[in-house]
């Protein structure tokens, strides 16, 4: 038995951007797909129940975090990840390789794993492949993650090459260490960088390797959009048709839609959650910043176009009131919209994919959004 299936559905004749399913132990959630972020076992001020009416299916975690706190022995003994914070949807835990690399300082890279600094408590740790499995085995998430280096950018040819060719030696021990591959399903992660010869030999590793997902880790890592569009240009044709592709990191709207019609399948970014506690809004007109002056009397809904919970009951006047004062409800109103802003245009990405209408739908919805203004 695998852990999970990838079905696809049917691509899109106008820009080949895939519609499916993808079928895990804790039900099937549909493609393109963005996965909220949880990092703690909690997408920070949401309930379950709140993510499931928002239609969330999937939602992300992190291995690095709940390693350090809770600790993965104590949400084994709870039953696991999904048992522990009731989520009954599907769950995806990162590796803790990029967390490694972008929280924590005075790491060192080895052979065998990487050593670094507890970013709360300053405690000298140690994480490698095998590690990393041991961990995600004891949370229970429906996917896992490799573990992976995730190097700056830019990065020079010659580290990347070395990094892309440990990180395919990281992913042989990470298959080798995992003990539940009939009920979890191990993504192998794609790096290699802005180098098409680096993306082709880590794909060809990769791929020679038989993970049921995979990942293309080392974009968004502050690279221009153009080189982002054309890594996955060259990038997501090496990748198996019958699998989930996974864009690791990846939340902005535009970037969603880029993504999809390139091939990808799976998102997940902080992005929407992160912004909406500081107040700032994704509509159908663009960002919309709330603690701005203009919206003290301003009783239209944050989004005349959405029919979230938050816009059909409260004002941006109300809004900016609690976001200003700082009051934890204002933050739930504001996150409630962004998750649900991003989930209901990945629901319009497959329906104009069903249609074969996605390069019409990203003109219309780039116009709207103000990407094209110069
Ligand atoms: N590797 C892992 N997690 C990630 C990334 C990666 O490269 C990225 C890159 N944007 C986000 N999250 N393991
Ligand atoms: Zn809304």
């Amino acid at each position: 038995m695998m852990a999970i299936t990838y079905e696809l559905i049917k691509t899109c004749k106008q820009t080949g951007a895939r519609l499916g399913k993808v079928h895990t132990p804790h039900g099937s959630f549909e493609t393109p797909m963005f996965m909220p972020v949880g990092t703690l076992a909690t997408v920070k001020t949401m309930s379950p129940e709140e993510l499931e009416r928002m239609g969330a299916q999937i939602i992300l975690s992190n291995t690095y975090h709940l390693w350090l706190r809770p600790g993965e022995d104590i949400i084994e003994e709870a039953g696991g990840l999904h048992k522990f914070m009731n989520w009954n949807g599907s769950i995806l835990t990162d590796s803790g390789g990029f967390q490694v690399f972008s929280l924590s300082d005075l790491r060192k890279i080895e052979e065998e794993g990487v050593h670094f600094r507890n970013h709360i408590s300053g405690e000298k740790l140690f994480l490698s492949p095998e590690k990393a499995m041991h961990i995600q085995n004891a949370l229970g998430p429906d996917i896992m993650m490799a573990f992976d280096e995730c190097p700056p950018y830019p990065a020079e040819h010659k580290y990347m090459k070395d990094s892309v060719e440990r990180t395919s030696r990281w992913a042989e021990r990470c298959l080798e260490a995992h003990k539940r591959p009939h009920d979890q399903g191990l993504f192998g992660i794609i790096q290699g960088g802005e180098y098409e010869d680096l993306r082709r030999q880590s794909a060809r590793d990769l791929t020679s390797m038989d993970f049921p997902g995979y990942a293309i880790g080392g974009l968004s890592v502050g690279e221009p959009k153009d080189v982002m569009n054309r890594v996955l240009e060259f990038t997501t044709p090496l990748m198996p048709d019958q699998k989930p592709r996974y864009l690791m990191g990846v939340g902005s709207p535009d970037s969603l839609i880029d993504g999809s019609i390139r091939g990808i399948d799976m998102f997940d970014c902080v992005l929407p959650t992160r912004i909406a506690r500081n107040g700032t809004l994704m509509t159908s007109e663009g960002r919309l910043v709330v603690r701005n002056a203009k919206f003290a009397r301003d009783f239209r809904p944050i989004d005349e176009n959405c029919d979230c919970h938050t816009c059909r009951n409260y004002s941006r006047a109300y809004i900016r009131h609690l976001v200003k004062a700082n009051e934890t409800f204002g933050f739930r109103l504001t996150t409630y919209h962004n998750l649900y802003f991003l989930l209901n245009l990945m629901r319009q990405v497959r329906e104009a994919i069903r249609e074969d209408r996605l390069g019409d739908f990203r003109e219309e919805f780039f116009e709207m959004y103000g990407f094209n203004k110069p």
